[in-house]
C-alpha cells in the first residue's frame, strides 16, 4: 500500500498551491462521506489525492499520454481539454505510480464526467470534488447538505447542474455524463417522459 503522506508530498510538488489546497479539501470531504457511507477511508483518501494530480500538465502532453495509452478515448473527450486530466490522472496513477486498485483508478478516471454504473467510491469522489470547501457556486450549500442524505440524489442534482452549465456554455456533453444522468433518473424513479 502506497503511503498517503508520500502521495501528498507528490501532489504538493505536482500542482500549484491553490490546486493542492483543493486536493486536500477533496480528501477531507471524501473521508467524511466515506465514514458516513461506510466506504474504505484509505481508498477515499488515495483516490482524492490522485484525482487532479495531472491537472496542470500542458494539454498537449496530456493528449500525447492519452494517445499513447491503450484507452480508446472518444472524439468528444479528445475535443474537450478540461476532461483530459481525469484520463491522464488514471494513466499516471496506473502506469507511473503502479496503483492497481481498479476502483480507485476508476474513481480518478470518471471524476469529471461520471458514468453509468458508478461504484460507491466513484460517487464519493465525484461528489467530494464538486462540493469541496473551495467551491463557491450558488448551489453548493444545497449539494453539501444533500451529500449526507442520499448519494444518488446528490449525484443526480450535481450532474443536472453540470449538464445545464455545459449547454449554456456551448460545451460538448460526454456520453458518460448523459449515461450517468439517464441511469440515475430511471433508478430514482424520477423519469417523466
Ligand atoms: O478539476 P476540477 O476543477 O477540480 O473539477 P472537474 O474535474 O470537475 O473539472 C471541472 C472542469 O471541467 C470545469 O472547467 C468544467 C469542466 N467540465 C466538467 N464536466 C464536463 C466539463 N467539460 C466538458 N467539456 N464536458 C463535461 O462533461
Ligand atoms: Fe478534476
Ligand atoms: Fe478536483
Amino acid at each position: 500500500m502506497i503511503p498517503l503522506k508520500e502521495l501528498e508530498e507528490l501532489a504538493k510538488k505536482s500542482v500549484s498551491k491553490k490546486r493542492f489546497k483543493h486536493i486536500i479539501n477533496v480528501c477531507e470531504q471524501a473521508e467524511s462521506l466515506g465514514k458516513h457511507y461506510h466506504e474504505d477511508i484509505y481508498q477515499c483518501r488515495l483516490a482524492a489525492l490522485l484525482h487532479d494530480m495531472t491537472k496542470e500538465l500542458k494539454f498537449e502532453s496530456q493528449l500525447q499520454m492519452i494517445l499513447k495509452s491503450d484507452i480508446m478515448a472518444s472524439d468528444i473527450i479528445l475535443k474537450s481539454t478540461p476532461l483530459y486530466h481525469a484520463v491522464t490522472g488514471y494513466i499516471y496513477a496506473k502506469d507511473e505510480l503502479g496503483i492497481t486498485d481498479i476502483n480507485v483508478l476508476n474513481a480518478v478516471r470518471y471524476h469529471t464526467t461520471g458514468r453509468a454504473g458508478m461504484s460507491k467510491l466513484e460517487k464519493i469522489i465525484y461528489i467530494a470534488d464538486a462540493i469541496s470547501m473551495d467551491r463557491k457556486y450558488k448551489e453548493v450549500a444545497r449539494f453539501r447538505e444533500l451529500s449526507f442524505v442520499d448519494l444518488d440524489i446528490c449525484l443526480l442534482e450535481i450532474i443536472r447542474h453540470t449538464i445545464r452549465y455545459l449547454v449554456k456554455d456551448n460545451c460538448l456533453i460526454p456520453a458518460d455524463t448523459l449515461n450517468c444522468y439517464n441511469e440515475l433518473i430511471v433508478n430514482l424513479g424520477e423519469i417523466r417522459c
